[in-house]
């Protein structure tokens, strides 16, 4: 038996370092990429204990519940909205009667003018339909009735487990916005809100640097003593509370969306601007280099650019990479997780990440998360940086998209990755499963860890 085994695994290794036959290459990556277990770094998919407004096995619905899943969930998803309204405009349908609507109503309109009367084309279309397929639902239904019984019968933290087999995500992290009252609150009433295995947390932030003065209220009114221009006592009271909600959500970094017209340094007429600037380099990140947390910017969100859009109502625009640089350059003791939102901002933000080791790039954000342009991106970091980023996230909202999107976007990198192999082997350099396997590992799981450890 011994020797059997032996054998064996003398074979195993042998076969790990022997170099693939190029017309063998894209069968060996899709098997290594499609194993390898994905700790998805950016989604606001949150675990049981937020509770869910969807029907469910456990009988247990929660109106503001923040735990989103489910058909109805999946296809009123904000994106389907600003598509539904470029099929069925205001003048027909006004907004606000589309926002009275029940939720199961606005799922209908969605289905019938987005996946029946028309060909459901949209990367946000296709990716319901991948996720009703891959539960081994039928995508050609003309009705949402058809589904709603298969969601109504799960049990949501059962769910979870099945999703997350499906799509093999083995860690799910989440976007915790402590200036959001109904998460706030949830987490003061239930401080083992968060604690699911399955979850990471982090301490979303956006008002400290998007409106400082906004936030220096909210903040007084929870008892720190914060002014609205940042004084010496209002940075100590910041710092404060940052460390506080740190320690309460365990949170594993702290992140910030930011516009298109941030810029390090501010410039010096806009007042916002220079508190936010002022918070950001005395508060901000000191507390997460203090913590040896990294500090996720996404820069580039317009929002609420058509405000009757609701979520669905954001923009993209080209950001200042130029600022990024002079971050890492002026904060060496911290790191900086980067994804920008504008495809013009990509090539210069893998130059600026050759020359600073606490820079990250990460993903194929929002706007960007479209199999043509992770395609030119992911290329194009692995020309500039080699292995050395984060290719992609999920951005999920509702449970089951991780289904989708992870099958959308392995099936790219899995195209991007053997072109790129290929390319090698025509060197004469050997490709080996043992070479495959350690670059996926980092690219979707090790990168992201050791980013946090280092
Ligand atoms: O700010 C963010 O984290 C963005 O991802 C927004 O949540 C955006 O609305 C989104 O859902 N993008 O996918
Ligand atoms: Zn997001």
């Amino acid at each position: 038996m011994i020797s059997n085994t032996l054998t064996k695994e003398s074979n195993a290794a042998a076969r790990a370092q022997t170099g693939i036959p190029a017309d063998q290459l894209k069968s060996v990556v899709a098997d290594v990429v499609s194993h390898q277990k994905i700790y998805d770094l950016h989604t606001h998919l949150y675990t049981p204990r937020f509770g869910t407004p969807v029907a469910n096995r456990t009988g247990k619905v929660d109106p503001s519940g923040l735990m989103l899943w489910g058909v109805e969930e999946l296809v009123t998803y904000h994106y389907l909205v600003a598509e539904v309204y470029r099929v069925v405009p205001a003048s027909e349908l006004p907004y606000e009667e589309f926002w009275k609507w029940p939720k199961s109503r606005q799922a209908d309109h969605i289905w019938k003018h987005l996946f029946v009367e028309n060909t459901p084309i949209s990367e946000a279309c296709r990716g319901v339909l991948t996720t009703l397929s891959k539960l081994g639902l039928d995508p050609n239904e003309k009705h949402l009735d058809a589904y709603r019984g298969f969601f109504a019968k799960q049990d949501p933290s059962e769910y979870i487990d099945k999703v997350m087999q499906l799509s093999n995500v083995h860690t799910i992290t989440m976007t915790n916005p402590v200036f959001d009252d109904n998460e706030r609150d949830r987490w003061l009433a239930d401080p083992n809100v968060g604690a699911d295995p399955r979850f990471k947390a982090v301490l979303r932030i956006d008002p400290l640097l998007r409106n400082f003065p906004q936030a220096a209220a909210k903040l007084s009114d929870w008892g720190y003593k914060v002014q609205s221009d940042p004084s010496a006592q209002t940075i100590d009271e910041v710092k404060r509370f940052l460390n506080q909600w740190l320690d309460r959500q365990q949170a594993i970094y702290m992140a910030v969306s930011l516009p298109p017209d941030f810029r390090y340094p501010a410039n010096q007429t806009d007042t916002l601007a220079l508190a936010g600037q002022t918070i950001l380099e005395k508060a901000i990140l000191p507390v997460c280099a203090e913590r040896k947390l990294p500090f996720a910017m996404m820069i580039g969100s317009s929002l609420r650019t058509q405000p009757a859009l609701r979520d669905a109502g954001d923009t993209s625009g080209l950001s200042d990479v130029t600022s990024v640089a002079r971050l890492c350059r002026d904060f060496p003791g911290n790191k900086f997780l980067v994804t920008m939102l504008s495809r013009e901002n990509q090539h210069e933000l893998c130059v600026t990440a050759r020359k600073f080791g606490n820079l990250m790039p990460f993903g194929c954000w929002w706007f960007l998360n479209n199999p043509s342009l992770i395609t030119e991106i992911t290329h194009m970091r692995f020309e500039l940086l080699g292995t050395s980023f984060i290719p992609q996230h999920s951005d999920a909202r509702i449970l089951d998209q991780l289904v989708y999107k992870w099958d959308h976007s392995r099936n790219v990198i899995i195209q991007v990755l053997t072109e790129m192999y290929l390319r090698i082997t025509q060197t004469g350099r050997r490709i080996t499963r043992e070479n495959i396997q350690h670059d996926v590992e980092k690219l979707l799981n090790g990168n992201f860890k050791a980013f946090l450890e280092q």
